[in-house]
């Protein structure tokens, strides 16, 4: 397991450079982000379950599914060149419109994974409570302003 959570953080610095390669076919692109943003909100919400209270707190599980989540949350911004904005995607044109407002917003969910897998590793229920609000919020306001229902 620990070599395991030690290759997702070396995954995490070295992969989004691999990610900045241009995809061959915009369509490439929407299935990239699209994949990083379901396996993202698979382990995001096994930890939702945690801290809703339907699942019970099993302090190793809560880690492992934060470290993925923290590695998948630098994934899927790379993967939005202009031209993307095909008919099976939701993104909104603003992406492109507000581009730097989409990249901050990348930016803080980075911030904010990296805090809650932080907090998985204290064991600290509560801050891993705390944390997983925060970037919940992150998702929402991307989803709000970026992302078509
Ligand atoms: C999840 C998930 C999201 C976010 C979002 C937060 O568990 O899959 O996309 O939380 O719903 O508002």
């Amino acid at each position: 397991m620990k070599k395991m959570i030690l290759s997702l953080v070396l995954a995490s610095a070295v992969l989004p450079i691999a990610a900045n390669a241009q995809f061959a076919k915009v369509e490439d692109a929407v299935k990239y982000r699209q994949s990083a943003l379901s396996v993202m909100g698979t382990h995001f919400g096994r930890i939702g379950a945690v801290v809703k209270g339907d699942k019970p707190y099993d302090k190793a599980s809560v880690e492992r599914d934060a470290a993925i989540v923290e590695v998948m949350a630098a994934m899927p911004w790379s993967a939005f060149p202009a031209g993307s904005d095909l008919s099976n995607s939701k993104a909104k044109p603003e992406i492109w419109k507000e581009h730097e407002k989409f990249a901050s917003n990348g930016d803080k969910l980075q911030t904010d994974t990296a805090r809650l897998s932080a907090a998985a590793k204290s064991g600290d229920l509560a801050a891993i409570k705390t944390a997983f609000g925060s970037a919940g919020q992150t998702c929402k306001s991307c989803h709000d302003n970026f992302r078509n229902k």
